[in-house]
């Protein structure tokens, strides 16, 4: 599947605000693989398929994670963290993405989780700090992400837990599991890439 065939498949599902945040993740996706030496269309079809089940409903949401099998502690949190993996499972099974790797970026790219690839990394923040966004810390972040990847991530991760403790929201384990992997890695750099 190529670039056009793709957003034309997302903008009939995402139309509007929601398809320009995905051609902003796109662009922001392309810089950050170029400058940390990550495969360009991998990361181009993850960034633009990201958001693929962001409007469905949550009663579809749920059925999805139900019947992909998807981690079923998702469905005791809130129905936001729903749509990466469902997304996953639906590109998999009807629109044929097979790629393991993009396939993670996507499921993975609201909570993040232990020891993530590249390209999770590359999806998580492009998310994060794509030129539409504009919530506090998020400069701060594109500055990071300009010479470390590593240390952009772990502030993007570190501000959605503080964001999420401040509204005493739930917290998905995955989101704690992703902080602590860049911590506790912190002086071994090379194996986090
Ligand atoms: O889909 P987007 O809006 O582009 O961005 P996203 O998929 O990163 O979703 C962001 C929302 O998800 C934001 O409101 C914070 C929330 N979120 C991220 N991690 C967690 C979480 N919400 C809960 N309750 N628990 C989490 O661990
Ligand atoms: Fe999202
Ligand atoms: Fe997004």
């Amino acid at each position: 599947m190529d670039r056009e065939q793709a957003l034309e498949i997302v903008e009939k599902k995402i139309k509007g605000p929601r398809f320009q945040h995905t051609l902003g993740v796109v662009e922001t996706a392309i810089m950050l693989s170029e400058k940390y030496g990550a495969d360009k269309e991998q990361a181009e079809i993850a960034a633009i398929f990201h958001d693929y089940a962001k409007l469905m409903p949550i009663s579809e949401l749920r059925d999805t994670i139900i019947e992909a099998k998807e981690d079923e502690r998702l469905l005791l949190y809130h129905p936001e963290l729903w749509h990466g993996p469902a997304a996953a499972y639906i590109l998999k099974n009807k629109l044929s993405l097979e790629n393991e790797d993009i396939l993670n970026a996507i499921r993975f790219h609201t909570t993040g989780r232990a020891n993530m690839s590249l390209l999770e990394k590359i999806i998580y923040l492009a998310d994060y700090i794509e030129p539409g966004r504009n919530f506090p810390g998020v400069e701060e972040t594109r500055e990071l992400a300009k010479n470390d990847l590593n240390q952009a991530v772990l502030k993007a991760i570190s501000n959605t837990i503080s964001f999420l403790l401040a509204k005493k929201a739930a917290i998905f384990p995955d989101t704690f599991d992703a902080y602590n992997s860049f911590v506790l890695n912190k002086d071994s750099k090379t194996t986090l890439t």
